[in-house]
C-alpha cells in the first residue's frame, strides 16, 4: 500500500486530494495543526473522516522537528505540501507569520526529506499569485514572476526552494503553479465562497447586503476537485518539474457576483463607479451589493489567465467544469447548508 502525507488536511484541496488518494488505494496521513477547536468539517462533508486508511497527525509547518518526526514515522512515498497561510489579504497584516509558514515551512519539509529519504516525491502548492503584476497574457511556466503580496513573496521562496532542492540534491521535487480553484469546500474568506454564501443568505432573508472590495480583479477560476487530480498526476510521471494548472479563461469578480445571483433567478444591474458602485435587483431596485474599501488590498493582482498546455501535453490533464456550472454548484450547496442550520 502506497503511503502519502498531505499537509493541511483541514483545508479545501487536501480534503479532495485525500478522497482521491483513498480511492486509489493509498494510506493517507493528513496533517493538521493544533487549534482550540476542531475543524474537520470538510473531510466530514466528504464522508472520509472515519476511513481506516486516513490517519490524522498533528503537525505545524514551522516546526522543523515535527517534519523530521512525521516523515521518519510514516516513511511515505509521496508528500503533498498543501498547508499554508493561504489568504492573500491576511498576508498584508501578518507578513512575517506568512513568510514563516508559507515560505520556510516548505523548506523545513525539503530539508527533512533530503536527510531522511531523498527518494520521497514532493509536491509544492505554488500559485498564480507569484506572477502578480501582469507581464504576459496568458501566463505559463516561462512567464516572469512579480509577486504583489507577502503571500506571493513567501510562495515564490517555496517555489524556488523546491526547484533548488531538485537541482542540488536530485530530489523529485515538483512545483504546481495553480490558478484559483474553488468548490463548495472553499473557505468563506475567499471571494467566490463569500459571494455564494451571501447570495444564499440574501435569498433566504438572512442577510441584507453583500459588501466587497475590488470587483474589477480578473481571475482564472477552476474546480478544485479537478486540480487535485493534476497534483496527483505530477507525482506519477518520470521526472519532476513545474506545471501550470488553469482554465485559460478569465472573468471579473463582478461577473461572478452576477452569475451567483442568476443562480437564484435575480438579475443584477450595476450603477455608480468604484467606491460608489452598487448592484441592484433589477426587479425590486433593492441594493444588494455595495463596495467597502476595507476589502481593498495595498497592491492588487489585476489579471490572471493561465495556459495549461504543458500539463495537458505531459499529464493529459484538462479542466472540465465551467465557471457557471461551478458557481451554481456552490450556490446550491450554500442554500442547502443555510437551510439546514448554518455554514462553515
Ligand atoms: P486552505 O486555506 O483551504 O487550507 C490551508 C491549510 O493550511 C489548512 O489546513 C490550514 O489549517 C493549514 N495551515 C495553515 N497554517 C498552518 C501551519 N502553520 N501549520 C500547519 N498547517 C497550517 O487552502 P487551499 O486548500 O485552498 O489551498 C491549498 C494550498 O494551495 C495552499 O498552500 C494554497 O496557498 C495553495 N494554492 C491554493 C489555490 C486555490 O485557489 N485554492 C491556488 C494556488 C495555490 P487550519 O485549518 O488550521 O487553518
Ligand atoms: P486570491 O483569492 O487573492 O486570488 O487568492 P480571493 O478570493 O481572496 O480574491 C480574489 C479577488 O477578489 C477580490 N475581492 C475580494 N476578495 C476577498 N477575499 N474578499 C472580498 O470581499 C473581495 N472583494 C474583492 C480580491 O481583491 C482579489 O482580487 C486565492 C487563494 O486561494 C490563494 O491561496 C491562491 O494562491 C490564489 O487564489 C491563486
Amino acid at each position: 500500500m502506497k503511503k502519502a502525507i498531505i499537509t493541511g488536511i483541514t483545508g479545501q484541496d487536501a480534503a479532495y486530494l485525500a478522497e482521491l488518494l483513498l480511492n486509489k488505494g493509498y494510506k493517507v496521513y493528513g496533517t493538521y495543526r493544533r487549534t482550540s477547536s476542531t475543524n474537520f468539517w470538510r473531510i466530514e462533508e466528504l464522508g472520509i473522516e472515519n476511513n481506516p486508511n486516513l490517519i490524522l497527525l498533528e503537525y505545524d509547518l514551522i516546526d522543523l522537528s515535527s517534519a523530521y518526526r512525521i516523515i521518519s514515522e510514516v516513511e511515505p512515498e509521496e508528500i503533498y505540501n498543501l498547508a499554508a497561510q493561504s489568504f492573500v489579504g491576511v498576508s498584508f497584516t501578518q507578513p512575517i507569520a506568512t513568510a514563516q509558514i508559507t515560505g520556510i515551512g516548505a523548506m523545513n519539509l525539503l530539508e527533512a526529506i533530503r536527510s531522511i529519504n531523498p527518494k520521497i516525491r514532493f509536491y509544492q502548492a505554488s500559485t498564480s499569485e507569484m506572477f502578480g503584476k501582469v507581464h504576459a497574457i496568458p501566463q505559463n511556466e516561462e512567464t516572469p514572476f512579480h509577486p504583489r503580496s507577502p503571500y506571493g513573496v513567501a510562495k515564490l521562496f517555496a517555489h524556488w526552494a523546491t526547484l533548488n532542492y531538485q537541482e542540488s540534491y536530485n530530489l523529485f521535487a515538483t512545483s504546481g503553479i495553480l490558478f484559483n480553484h474553488e468548490s463548495p469546500l472553499r473557505g468563506k474568506e475567499f471571494v467566490t465562497r463569500k459571494i455564494t454564501d451571501s447570495v444564499a443568505k440574501i435569498h433566504l432573508g438572512k442577510q441584507e447586503v453583500l459588501e466587497l472590495g475590488n470587483m474589477d480583479a480578473k481571475r482564472d477560476w477552476g474546480y478544485a476537485k479537478e486540480y487535485v487530480d493534476g497534483m496527483y498526476r505530477m507525482l506519477q510521471i518520470d521526472e519532476p518539474g513545474t506545471f501550470v494548472l488553469a482554465t485559460n479563461k478569465t472573468q471579473t469578480v463582478r461577473d461572478f457576483v452576477s452569475m451567483a445571483f442568476k443562480a437564484v433567478d435575480v438579475d443584477i444591474v450595476w450603477e455608480g463607479k468604484e467606491e460608489k458602485e452598487v448592484g441592484k435587483d433589477n426587479d425590486s431596485g433593492k441594493v444588494l451589493i455595495k463596495v467597502n474599501p476595507q476589502f481593498y488590498r495595498p497592491a492588487e493582482v489585476d489579471l490572471l489567465i493561465g495556459d495549461a498546455s504543458k500539463a495537458n501535453e505531459i499529464l493529459n490533464w484538462k479542466p472540465k467544469t465551467g465557471l457557471t456550472e461551478l458557481c451554481e454548484m456552490m450556490v446550491k450547496k450554500d442554500l442547502e447548508r443555510n437551510q439546514n442550520g448554518g455554514t462553515f
